[in-house]
């Protein structure tokens, strides 16, 4: 913050001075990240209905509601398929995918989700910083990722911040619960 001080003197020398606080906010130069994917199941867990991405940041919510700034796509070799795409829903940070048809999890390893760095899934600040899909610390970059990778991602963070993941000692253990966890996705 800075106080600047304005003084005003008329011909016969009368003066007087006002002074007023100006805050300078540093300019918000990075664009969001996506640090999780959350797969939403169906009560029995075999189906993906929604798939849902935390970002780092608030975004620009037309940009994030706009269904072409993403897409699904299975992909068997050089085969690409894509997978429609019904709605999408942004909240405080988060974006909500919900696919026409939910996704079997036999099926996860192979279908991709691309979040696009377009000029409109930006952050919230002036600048419009597009997103940092590939995570190098510039604005720009598409996000690319198989629902299964989403998946693992999420467990380690999760891991990582409750502090599971820490000391070296405890290293097996938690692979072997996440493997736990992950065994559901995997379990045909
Ligand atoms: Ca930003
Ligand atoms: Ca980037």
């Amino acid at each position: 913050m800075t106080t600047v001080t304005c003084t005003a003197t008329d011909d016969a020398g009368n003066s007087d001075s006002e002074t007023f606080n100006v805050t300078v906010l540093p300019l918000d130069t990075t664009g969001p990240t996506i640090d999780r994917i959350d797969l939403v199941r169906d009560a029995r867990g075999k189906k993906v209905m929604r798939i849902v991405l935390t970002f780092s940041e608030s975004l620009n919510e037309a940009g994030a509601e706009t269904l072409a700034n993403y897409a699904l796509e299975t992909r068997k070799g050089s085969k690409v398929k894509p997978v429609a795409l019904g709605s999408v829903v942004y909240a405080a940070g988060t974006v909500t995918l919900t696919p026409v048809k939910a996704i079997s999890t036999k099926k996860l390893p192979t279908v991709f989700l691309t979040a696009r760095a377009t000029g409109t899934l930006t952050d919230a600040s002036p600048n419009l910083n597009p997103l940092d899909g590939d995570r190098n610390g510039t604005p720009g970059g598409d996000f690319v990722r198989s629902l299964s990778q989403g998946a693992i991602l999420s467990v380690v963070d999760e891991l990582l911040e409750t502090g599971e993941l820490s000391g070296r000692h405890r290293l097996s253990e938690s692979l072997e619960s996440s493997l736990g966890r992950l065994g559901g996705l995997f379990r045909e």
